[in-house]
């Protein structure tokens, strides 16, 4: 792994810097590259800062993304942020500037990168990326406070996941001290759409519950399409069950336009990021995601969620 400093000092031998970060991105993914950014353009006027990437969706609140030919990667440092492996990476130039840096804090199956700093315990690559600036004396302003204050917000939950640490609550503390609006960030959000808010009740309709623990529910295009739902936005039901007591752990199966299912894996206790890389995904321990071509693959996924729950239920008794 490749210090702070080492990063640090690419950055500034490179007079162009191209941020990239995930497809379907989150909070954290635009937050990350977004609050990076903003600091490096303060620091350094005269480089050339941008930030790529497709489909921001509703998330353009935090960040726009900006629109450059392929020459600008002429001698550029490419950095992403969020982004554990390569076929995720939104804009897939991203191998033609000089040099390629990774920031991230998924588990490292990929390793990608020229440089990298990737750190699993982190709970949001927004986090990371405050460590760096802090570290590096980089600017650290309102402007880049809110998003990387909405990537830690988002990533954690609003500070309710594992990896939320006594860290966290201090970097968000100095970024709320920034001057943002930390009730409009948690609102953005957290809010959903009427629609959605039936799409995460509906969910529960669909809802397996195998005696293990483990969950599963199957979105189809008949479902998504009756609730009024674009499939873009029907990972909004992905959290859902995890308020429910006796579910450990479960999937959200959401069949695509193409016949097939990106599925999502959620737990509170067992890995499943392992689980997840038999089935063409990966991400965290406790939240990753995968595909799945038919029915036969879902119900094999299901029945390896349901014995590592059973796994995990025997030797956790709380
Ligand atoms: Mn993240």
């Amino acid at each position: 792994m490749s210090s702070f400093q080492e990063i640090f000092e690419a950055i500034k031998s490179h007079q162009t810097i191209i941020f990239h970060r995930h497809r379907h991105p989150d909070p954290d993914a635009i937050g990350s590259q977004a609050g990076f950014s903003r600091s490096l353009k303060l620091a350094f006027p005269d480089k050339q800062i941008y930030c790529v990437g497709q489909d921001i969706g509703d998330l353009d609140w935090i960040n726009t993304m900006d629109e450059i030919p392929d020459s600008a990667y002429k001698g550029a440092a490419v950095i992403t942020t969020d982004c554990a492996d390569q076929p995720r990476i939104s804009d897939q130039r991203y191998r033609l500037g000089d040099i390629l840096i990774k920031i991230d804090h998924h588990p490292d199956i990929d390793p990608y990168a020229d440089l990298s700093y990737v750190d699993p315990a982190a709970p949001a690559a927004s986090e990371i990326v405050y460590d760096f600036l802090r570290a590096e004396n980089l600017p650290i302003t309102k402007e880049v406070a809110l998003p990387l204050y909405a990537g830690i917000v988002g990533d954690t939950g609003r500070f309710m996941y594992s990896e939320t640490t006594a860290h966290t609550f201090a970097v968000a503390s100095h970024l709320a001290s920034l001057g943002i609006d930390i009730n409009k960030i948690a609102r953005n959000i957290s809010e959903v759409t009427f629609a959605q808010a039936r799409l995460q009740n509906l969910v529960l309709n669909y809802l397996h519950l195998d005696p293990s623990g483990a969950a599963y529910a199957v979105l189809t295009t008949d479902i998504l399409t009756k609730a009024k739902v674009p499939v873009e936005e029907a990972s909004v039901t992905v959290s859902t069950p995890g308020r429910i007591k006796d579910i450990i752990a479960w999937n959200i199966f959401i069949q695509q336009p193409d016949g097939t299912y990106r599925v999502h894996y959620r737990s509170k206790g067992p890995a499943i990021d392992k689980l997840a890389q038999r089935h063409h995904g990966g991400g965290h321990a406790l939240a990753s995601g995968a595909n799945a071509k038919d029915q036969a693959e879902i119900k094999e996924i299901f029945a390896e969620v349901v014995a590592a729950t059973k796994e995990y239920s025997e030797h956790h008794v709380d």
